[in-house]
């Protein structure tokens, strides 16, 4: 886990960062979010430190403005009670209602929560879009859960839930363990309990529902032209570029469907269990028919591709990061890079990386990857083409209409353009070079907090 904060120049930031520290002691994936931002925002707080510290803005931006966390019981297929805990983090609504995922997995918990919320206020603000951040999501695990179960779940989460939602207040979507299915249940108890048909209420509904074309392969497709611009501004082409997907998920699915209309050859992809390795190419359809239809492991890619090779998880690097590669996108989850895997990575001659995942390398990883010179296209800009789909998506229920697949695209490649090209100016602004973490986090802490600034002390 990161531990790094390097004191800065600013008393006031230092400050606050041991503040915070101390009132959040047990939530690591927090705090090392918070100490990433924060780190990085150090040339603007030099400049504006008193006027921030009266009016406490840096404490204001690292406390919730709302924690809510909830009881889920619900009965299984044997007839047996289980009890999960929900959560629904409403961090800060300055830009627009609380916007962001539910993460379904064991291991969510508070800090994962938090860590997840906070980076969302950033991602929203970089959108242009009018959305604040916030997260959601259970301990509940839905690997092995029948369909029913699954519903009995969200039908559970959903009546304590909506007591906080709505869609001018805050709009839950989906993230790990959270698609398309579970989005449906969740909207359908809080149309029978509410008895409106408020479908701007949650995204990435079903396209029969109120859903947006795109806001399936959003992400994975906003984090590919996120990459191209990052390297066309380096003068570096994607095409037969060598790339590694971590993650078989929705994010790493639709990034490796853009990488391959990009013409670069995706040759390897992974679950929690391990990684296949597919010399000629990942068969996508293969991969698509075992996740999105089978709900399987990618170890079943040989039942139809015997000559690709799988390796099994055995020790703390996963096995994709040892495959060489030029471009690394890591779409799995928090931390899969830390500073021993990112020294393999640069060993194997990595140029790039593309962070599909929210926060999937540690702070260490990515000032190892910047000292060394390789890009990286930092999550909280490089995917938020998920959540700028979703705005569209309520921009389209709003309207009670909807856009073609071509006109929400290129909606999408606009958005992506225009967050690099924020990334790139706050970058340069402020001496950073080619440093598009500063620059990401520099860019979004400026709209936050002169939205912050002129809606008073709250
Ligand atoms: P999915 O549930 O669709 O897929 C998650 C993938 O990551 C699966 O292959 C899963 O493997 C793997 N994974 C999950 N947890 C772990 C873990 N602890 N260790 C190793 N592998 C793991 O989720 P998404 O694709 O939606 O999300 C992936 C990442 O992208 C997350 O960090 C999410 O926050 C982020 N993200 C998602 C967006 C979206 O629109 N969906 C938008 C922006 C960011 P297995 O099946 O074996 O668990
Ligand atoms: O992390 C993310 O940005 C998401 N899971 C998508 C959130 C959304 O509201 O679409």
């Amino acid at each position: 886990m990161s531990s790094c904060y390097l004191e800065t120049k600013s008393q006031y930031l230092n400050d606050v960062v041991k503040k915070t520290e101390l009132k959040n002691q047990n939530e690591a994936e927090f705090l090392q979010a918070i100490r990433e931002v924060l780190s990085s925002i150090e040339p603007v707080v030099v400049k504006h430190e008193e006027e921030y510290k009266k009016i406490a803005l840096l404490e204001r931006l690292v406390e919730p403005e709302r924690v809510i966390s909830f009881r889920v019981p619900w009965v299984d297929d044997k007839g047996q009670v289980q009890v999960n805990r929900g959560f629904r983090i409403q961090f800060n609504g300055s830009l627009g209602p609380y916007k962001g995922g539910l993460r379904f997995h064991p291991s969510v918990n508070q800090s994962i929560m938090k860590f997840l919320a906070f980076e969302q206020i950033f991602k929203n603000a970089l959108t242009c879009l009018p959305i604040g951040g916030g997260k959601g999501g259970s301990d509940f695990d839905p690997k092995g859960k029948s369909d029913m179960e699954i519903m009995h779940f969200c039908q559970s989460f959903m009546n304590e839930l909506q007591k906080h939602i709505g869609q001018d207040t805050d709009v839950p979507a989906g993230d790990i363990g959270v698609g398309a299915r579970e989005i449906g249940y969740l909207f359908g108890q809080y149309r029978r309990i509410r008895n409106t048909y408020e479908a701007g209420v949650l995204t990435g509904k079903g396209l029969d529902y109120g859903g947006s074309l795109v806001r399936k392969e959003a992400t994975g497709y906003g984090l590919m032209y996120f990459m191209r611009e990052m390297l066309k501004a380096n003068n570096i082409e994607i095409r037969n570029k060598n790339v590694i997907i971590s993650g078989s998920g929705n994010v790493a699915i639709y990034a490796c469907e853009k990488a391959q209309h990009m013409d670069a050859n995706v040759i390897a992809m992974s679950d929690s269990s391990g990684c296949i390795y597919d010399k000629n190419g990942i068969k996508l359809d293969i991969i698509k028919e075992i996740k999105e239809e089978k709900r399987g492991r990618i170890k079943e890619y040989l039942n139809y591709v015997p000559n690709a090779v799988y390796y099994e998880k055995a020790s703390n690097i996963p096995p994709i990061f040892n495959i060489k590669a030029d471009i690394v996108l890591p779409c799995a989850t928090q931390n899969e890079i830390n500073l021993e895997t990112a020294k393999v990575l640069l060993q194997n001659g990595v140029i790039a990386i593309g962070e599909g995942a929210n926060m999937p390398c540690t702070n260490e990883a990515v000032e190892f990857f910047i000292e060394n010179k390789v890009l990286v296209a930092p999550g909280k800009a490089a995917n938020a083409g998920g959540v700028a789909t979703s705005a569209l998506e309520m921009c389209q229920n709003s309207m009670r209409y909807f856009w073609s697949f071509d006109e929400v695209d290129k909606k999408l490649e606009g958005i992506m353009i225009n967050i690099f090209n924020q990334c790139q100016s706050a970058a340069k602004e402020y001496s950073c070079g080619n440093n598009y973490v500063a620059g990401a986090n520099i860019a979004a802490f400026l709209k936050v907090s002169e939205a912050m600034k002129s809606q008073g002390i709250i």
